[in-house]
């Protein structure tokens, strides 16, 4: 038989899927007596309560196939054998086996005793509550190891810092600080920005120029189809990588040229589409000579030159790019060379500003906005918006 119905949350806190050990989260007033409801530790405990900062090694007894609880005394009956932790007053943690069975059938009984099961995202942001849980969710989503370092210094308070100095400026008659500080947190917007959504870069060029063999070169593998014939590639391929520990989704895109081929032409929108769609274009070029039917305007879009294959002696003369100037980078997707040198101008062109360690950074819209709009405020010379926006977005 089942408890009454508790105000007490369970959760998946690992990833689902194959794995060695899977946690489950339990938490609320009540969640000892559920966990109790099932757990049966191999030392003995207190009958209603789990002890604090201590763990427990015991036996998990599927209740299903029968309603009397202290029929987890039959000897017959196997049990997955798990560890429980109490984190908090409120909070326990199940180390159970991972894979999908285990913790379906855990969190099937803890269903069945009352608790509400929710998503890990769910879980963090009711329980650290507001902009703390938010923060905990990107931190879970971060995409690479640099952005995670800038996404713990915000759990850890950076940014509530740093804009609680702003505000003291303000409140002490130092505005020119505080501008000064807002304008650093707004050049900072945009890396906050790509922290757990990457910067997208576009390859774009006429056909057989080389995209796609750029594209899996700075990859590392074969990810598009390359072919010496014109007009491989008809579909925007987007794959996930990391510059300077900056993550970045490159997009492989059908070349542009005029033709009849109503695929090719679909191709040839969606690559049209990706340039506008994108924080960055590279613009690639070969030693043929061939040109875009168009030019993307560079006031709307940055743009990054590239001439491909200067390992083949040019045909043409193909020594600057279409604006007159010269070729940023120059390459050859064959042999490598220029590689590194393209990498490190794609993350220069995209104007990645990198924030000192343990600075604060505007990691959501609403800490971007208030950036920007407490800094229009204190130019305007109303500190004291400036000072209420400020606030509303500093968190604990
Ligand atoms: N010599 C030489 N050949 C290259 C280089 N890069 C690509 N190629 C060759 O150029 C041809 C076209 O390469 P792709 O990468 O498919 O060109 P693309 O621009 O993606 O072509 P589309 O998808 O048709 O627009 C293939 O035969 C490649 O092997 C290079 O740096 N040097
Ligand atoms: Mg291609």
């Amino acid at each position: 038989m089942c408890p009454d119905p508790v105000p007490v949350c369970a959760a998946l806190l690992t990833a689902p899927g194959r794995g060695a050990i899977a946690t489950i989260g339990v938490r609320g007033i009540g969640a000892d007596a559920i966990v109790l409801t099932y757990f049966t530790p191999r030392r003995e405990t207190a009958p209603d309560s789990l002890p604090h900062s201590q763990i427990r090694f015991g036996t998990w007894l599927d209740p299903r196939g029968s309603d009397d609880i202290d029929s987890r005394k039959c000897p017959d009956r196997v049990g997955e054998e798990i560890v429980v932790c109490r984190i908090d007053a409120s909070t326990i943690e199940v180390h159970c086996h991972g894979g999908d069975a285990a913790c379906r059938a855990i969190l099937d009984d803890l269903r069945r005793a009352g608790a509400r099961i929710v998503p890990w995202r769910t879980w963090l942001t009711e329980g650290e509550g507001g902009s703390a849980g938010e923060l905990r969710v990107r931190l879970a989503e971060a995409l690479t190891d640099r952005t995670a370092g800038i996404l713990l210094a915000q759990c850890r308070g950076a940014w509530s810092r740093d804009v609680g100095a702003i505000v003291r400026h303000l409140d002490e008659g130092r505005n020119e600080s505080a501008r000064r500080a807002l304008r650093r947190l707004g050049q900072l917007i945009p890396v906050g920005r790509h922290l757990v959504a990457p910067w997208r870069v576009a390859f774009v060029g006429p056909p057989n120029v080389g995209k796609s063999s750029l594209v899996n070169r700075l990859l590392g593998h074969a990810r598009s189809i390359v072919a010496e014939r014109p007009g491989t590639t008809r579909d925007v391929v987007a794959s996930l990588t990391a510059f300077d520990g900056w993550p970045v989704e490159l997009r492989d895109t059908a070349g542009i040229r005029s033709t009849e081929d109503p695929i090719e032409n679909e191709g040839v929108r969606r690559a049209r589409a990706a340039l506008d769609d994108s924080d960055l274009v590279v613009l690639v070029r070969d030693a043929g000579g061939s040109e875009l039917p168009f030019l993307p305007d560079a006031r709307a879009i940055r743009l990054l030159h590239v001439r491909n294959k200067i390992d083949l002696p040019a045909s043409h003369s193909v020594n600057v790019a279409p604006t007159g100037a010269r070729f940023d980078v120059r390459v050859s997707a064959m042999t490598g060379e220029g590689i590194g040198e393209l990498a490190d101008r794609i993350v220069d062109r995209l104007g990645v500003i990198p924030p000192e360690p343990d600075e604060g950074v505007p990691v959501s819209l609403a800490q971007s906005l208030a950036v920007e709009r407490a800094l229009d405020a204190v130019e305007s010379g109303d500190t004291r918006r400036a000072k209420a926006l400020l606030d509303a977005a500093r968190g604990p």
